[in-house]
C-alpha cells in the first residue's frame, strides 16, 4: 500500500498535552493537509493549553483562541474578512473538542452550518470536558465514568448523535474519521478542503488521562473503536449520499474495546450486554442509509 500522509510538519514540537493524546494527533494530521495558509479559531479545551503559553505556539499557523461558545462564528467572521480582501485562498478552520461542539458552541456551529459559510469544523472527540478534570459531555458514552458521572452514578443514556444533527442541516460535506486510520483521516482533510460551502469532521481522539487508559493504546483504542462499530467511520454528501469509507468485515465484541480502559471497568455483566445490544442496533441504523 502507498502510504499518502503528507511529509511537512506543520506543528511543532514541545507542545504541552499529556503522553499519548489522540487530539494532539489529530491537530498535527490536519496541519499536514492544510500547511501555513490556515487559520485556526479555537475554544477553550485541551488544546487551549496544548499549543502553549504566548508567545510560543504549537500549531505554527495563526491561531484565534476564542469564547467556548464561538469557534464557529469566530471561523465564519475571519473567513468574510478574508474574502473581503479577496484571500481566498486560506483555509479557515474551527478547531474544538465535543464540549464545545456537542454542548456549548452549538448554537454558533448550526447557524454557521445553516449559512453554508465556507469554513472547515473539526471536532476532536475525547468523549468529556477533559481540560477541566474529566466531566461528562453529551459525547460521553453509556456506561462511562466521569467525575460528574461517579462509578455510582455512571453516564446513563446515549451519546448524542451530531453526524445526524450536521447532516439535517443539508451540509456539502460531513464525516466521520479516528485518528487510528490517518490515511483515511488525511482523505477526508483534503476532501474537505476542496469542497466549498460548510464541512464537518468528527475525530475520535482518544484521551489516556480521562480513559484511564495507558498512552500506549491510544491508536490501539481508536482502532478498536471503529472494529467494534461503536464509532463507524462513513462520510456524506449534502446531507444525503452516505458512504462507508471504512469497512469493518467481522465486527469485534465491545468487550474487546473496554478492557483497555479504566473508566468502563465497574461495568457488570448485563450492562456490558445492554451496551453491546445498543451498539449493534444503531450500526443497523446506519446500515440502512449507506447507498
Ligand atoms: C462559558 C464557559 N464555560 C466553562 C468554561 C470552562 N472550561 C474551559 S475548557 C472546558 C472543557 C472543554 O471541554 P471540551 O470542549 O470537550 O474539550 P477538551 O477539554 O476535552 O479538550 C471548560 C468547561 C469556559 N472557559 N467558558
Ligand atoms: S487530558 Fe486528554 S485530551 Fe487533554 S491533553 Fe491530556 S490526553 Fe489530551
Amino acid at each position: 500500500m502507498r502510504l499518502t500522509i503528507p511529509e511537512q510538519e506543520i506543528m511543532q514540537p514541545g507542545h504541552l498535552a499529556c503522553q499519548g493524546c489522540g487530539g494532539s494527533l489529530a491537530m498535527r494530521y490536519a496541519l499536514k493537509v492544510f500547511g501555513k495558509d490556515a487559520i485556526l479559531t479555537l475554544p477553550a479545551c485541551c488544546w487551549s493549553v496544548i499549543d502553549g503559553p504566548f508567545p510560543y505556539t504549537a500549531v505554527g499557523v495563526p491561531l484565534f483562541h476564542t469564547a467556548f461558545e464561538t469557534a464557529a462564528i469566530m471561523a465564519s467572521g475571519i473567513k468574510a474578512g478574508l474574502d473581503i480582501q479577496g484571500k481566498t485562498s486560506t483555509n479557515v478552520i474551527a478547531w474544538a473538542g465535543d464540549g464545545g461542539t456537542f454542548d456549548i458552541g452549538m448554537a454558533a456551529l448550526s447557524g454557521s452550518a445553516e449559512r453554508n459559510d465556507d469554513i472547515l469544523y473539526i471536532c476532536y472527540d475525547n468523549e468529556a470536558y477533559m481540560n477541566t478534570g474529566i466531566q461528562r459531555s453529551s459525547a460521553t458514552p453509556h456506561g462511562a465514568w466521569t467525575t460528574t458521572t461517579p462509578v455510582k452514578h455512571y453516564k446513563r443514556g446515549r451519546k448524542k448523535n451530531i453526524v445526524e444533527i450536521m447532516v439535517a442541516h443539508r451540509v456539502p460535506y460531513t464525516a466521520t474519521a479516528s485518528v487510528g486510520y490517518p490515511e483515511d483521516f488525511i482523505k477526508k482533510l483534503k476532501k474537505a478542503k476542496e469542497t466549498r460551502g460548510f464541512k464537518f469532521l468528527h475525530v475520535l481522539a482518544p484521551c489516556p488521562t480521562g480513559w484511564k487508559s495507558d498512552p500506549k493504546y491510544t491508536v490501539k483504542l481508536a482502532k478498536l473503536a471503529v472494529q467494534t462499530n461503536v464509532f463507524p467511520i462513513y462520510e456524506v454528501e449534502d446531507g444525503i449520499r452516505y458512504r462507508q469509507t471504512i469497512r469493518v468485515k467481522e465486527r469485534k465484541p465491545i468487550t474487546e474495546y473496554f478492557k483497555y480502559q479504566g473508566r468502563f471497568k465497574h461495568l457488570k455483566e448485563e450492562e456490558v450486554e445492554f451496551i453491546q445490544k445498543r451498539v449493534d442496533e444503531d450500526y443497523e441504523i446506519l446500515l440502512r442509509k449507506l447507498s
